[in-house]
Parts: structure tokens; C-alpha cells; sequence
């Protein structure tokens, strides 16, 4: 029996620079053809104001669509564009003042885990899922502290019944492996952003899930 309480399963990190030169719209859109069920748009170097303006072309998309947008660490392009929700690292807002802001308390809040200390505390408690992060070291994002990899993720899924979306080097070789071990669902950049056809790279990932 499926007991997952999370209705996603294939997650797209998305930022312009990631996608190599393509259209990153046009990525998304071609990733949510092929099976993703969620965005977060995650920009690190874009001012605030290009940030809520690709944040407001990207909603036209996943509103098209009907599938949420998850807007990285940025509570100001969160409340303006109005996006399902947020994303939030161990070093960022805390989730459990998001929770006291009126135009984000009931949105989803996701919460990265990057000390197993961290499912003790009260922040782990209000999010609506937990980012494991990351899975296997990458060349997306470096600044990691700890690599859960395989085990990690089970020993994480022993210690919480909050959904678990893994994120870092997830591809098509080792999704299967990832869901084995207790995620719930697969948040994925370059599988999908430097993918010749962002369609196609979708939707075997989503395949290897629901298998
Ligand atoms: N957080 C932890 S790893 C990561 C983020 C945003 C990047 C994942 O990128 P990729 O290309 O799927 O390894
Ligand atoms: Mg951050």
C-alpha cells in the first residue's frame, strides 16, 4: 500500500543559468510535459527584482499547469507573486517565523536537512517536508556540509514521518536507489536543466519512480 502523504514525486530545481543557454520557461514547461509535479525556482545571483520577475513568468507556467511553485529562500518574491510556497535552508528564514508571517503561514514550507540534528528541532517540526541534502555530492551546489547518501536517507526516514524529497546528483541510474531507501520524492537540477530534451529526461526519472 502506497502510505506516501506527499503527492509529489518529481521535483524541479530550476534557475536560468542551470539550463544551459535554453529558454529556462521553456524548460520547465517541457519538464512538467514530462512528469515533474512541482518547482521550486532557486536563484542565487539574480537581483530582486529579476528574481520576482522570472518568478512571475515561471507562475504563469505552473498555474497553466496546476502544479505548485516553490520560491528558494525569498520571502518578498514569495508573497508578491503568491507561489505555493517556500524553500528554506538551515541558514535562511526560519520556517517556524514564516509560519508567523499572514501571507506565508499556510503555505508549503520546505526545510533542507543538513545535520541530523536538525530533526530535533522546532524549525523540522512546522515544515511541511524536509530537503535531504544533499543525497550525493555535486557540481550544482557545493557548499554542502554533510552527504547523506543512501543510508543517510534511511536513517533519516527511521527518525521522521515528514515527506522526504532528496536532492544532489539524483539521475536516472540512481533514482530507483533513492526511493529504495526512503525518499519520497526526487528533486533533481542538471538531470533535467542540461538534459538535450528536458521532456524525455522527465519523464524516464518519473518512470524509475513509479516502477
Ligand atoms: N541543494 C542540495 S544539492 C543541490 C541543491 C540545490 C543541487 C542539486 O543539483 P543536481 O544537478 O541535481 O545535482
Ligand atoms: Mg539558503
Amino acid at each position: 500500500m502506497n502510505v506516501n502523504p506527499f503527492p509529489y514525486s518529481l521535483y524541479l530545481v530550476i534557475s536560468e543559468e542551470d539550463c544551459m543557454g535554453k529558454n529556462f520557461l521553456e524548460v520547465a514547461e517541457q519538464a512538467i510535459l514530462g512528469g515533474v509535479d512541482i518547482i521550486q525556482l532557486r536563484e542565487k545571483k539574480d537581483s530582486p527584482e529579476v528574481f520576482l520577475q522570472k518568478a512571475l513568468q515561471l507562475i504563469e507556467i505552473t498555474n497553466k499547469y496546476g502544479i505548485p511553485l516553490i520560491i528558494n529562500d525569498n520571502i518578498t518574491v514569495t508573497e508578491k507573486v503568491n507561489s505555493a510556497g517556500i524553500h528554506v535552508g538551515n541558514s535562511d528564514a526560519a520556517p517556524q517565523n514564516l509560519r508567523q508571517r499572514p501571507l506565508i503561514r499556510n503555505k508549503m514550507i520546505g526545510y533542507s536537512i543538513e545535520h541530523l540534528a536538525q530533526l530535533d528541532n522546532e524549525q523540522t517540526a512546522v515544515a511541511d517536508y524536509l530537503g535531504i541534502s544533499p543525497v550525493f555530492k555535486t557540481k550544482t551546489k557545493t557548499d554542502t556540509i554533510t552527504e547523506w547518501g543512501l543510508e543517510g536517507i534511511s536513517q533519516i526516514r527511521q527518525l521522521t514521518e515528514k515527506p522526504l524529497v532528496a536532492i544532489g546528483n539524483i539521475h536516472l541510474e540512481n533514482a530507483k536507489a533513492v526511493i529504495n531507501a526512503g525518499a519520497d520524492c526526487l528533486a533533481v537540477v542538471s538531470a533535467i536543466c542540461s538534459a538535450d530534451d528536458p521532456q524525455k529526461a522527465a519523464y524516464e526519472l518519473k518512470n524509475e519512480i513509479v516502477k
